[in-house]
């Protein structure tokens, strides 16, 4: 529920970037969240991400359909425990398609195939630095849903990690679609909001789902 003075209303942050605010209910947040929790046991569950030049990730993830790692996909996870990927569900490319369609028109969402979720998980401090979604080879827009504590959500520009860009507030239940002139943007989150999560969702800390469309050639 928003309890601020003025309401949230959608907003065409860049083109082809929209942020719609509270596209998820709270009954549908509860079943997200419960199926992340799934997600995240093992095998192939949640893992800490490093780079390759040494660095930590703050936020931990895990994956479904395809298994990123810094800067590949895999079936499997070769960064964590090894195990397959555990499969993206039917039900999570529906929702996928559904959010495209609600933020940028049923044309963008016509033949979306999405077959990739990163889910990141963000407690204490984490938060992302300033990248490109760009390991894919599809151009289809990139959906991001989110569930818990606020955050801060940089939404930067296709040639540089600084300005311009837009800072918004992500919210529990909060949609974010990027694709067309937006889809290479940098973006990232450089501030969690801790304690701002809905009472009733039984979550501290923040998650955040991405759904992308991978275009790779043996993609079922
Ligand atoms: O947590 C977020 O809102 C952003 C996640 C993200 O940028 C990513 O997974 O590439």
């Amino acid at each position: 529920m928003d309890t601020g003075l003025f309401p949230r209303g959608r907003a065409r942050v860049a083109p082809g970037a929209v942020h719609v605010p509270d596209w998820l209910d709270g009954a549908r947040q509860r079943e997200l969240l419960r199926a992340c929790r799934e997600w995240a046991r093992p095998p192939a569950g949640l893992r800490t991400v490093r780079t390759p030049g040494g660095g930590v990730m703050t936020a931990r993830q895990v994956c479904l359909g395809w298994h990123w790692y810094p800067y590949a996909y895999a079936r499997t996870a070769p960064d964590g425990d090894g195990a397959p990927v555990k499969p993206f569900p039917d039900w999570l490319g529906e929702l996928g398609r559904r959010a495209v369609s609600d933020a940028l028109g049923p044309a963008q969402a016509e033949g979306a195939a999405y077959d990739i979720a990163l889910i990141n998980f963000y407690e204490g401090d984490a938060r992302m630095g300033m990248h490109r979604d760009a390991d894919e080879r599809s151009t289809a827009p990139v959906v991001s849903l989110s569930l818990g504590d606020a955050c801060v959500f940089r939404f930067g520009n296709t040639r540089t990690r600084t300005r311009p860009y837009t800072d918004v507030e992500l919210r529990s239940g909060d949609l974010f679609v990027f694709g067309g002139a937006s889809r290479l943007a940098c973006h990232g989150v450089p501030r969690v909001l801790p304690g701002t999560a809905p009472a009733g969702l039984g979550l501290t800390g923040r998650l955040n789902v991405t759904l992308r469309v991978s275009g790779f050639p043996d993609a079922a």
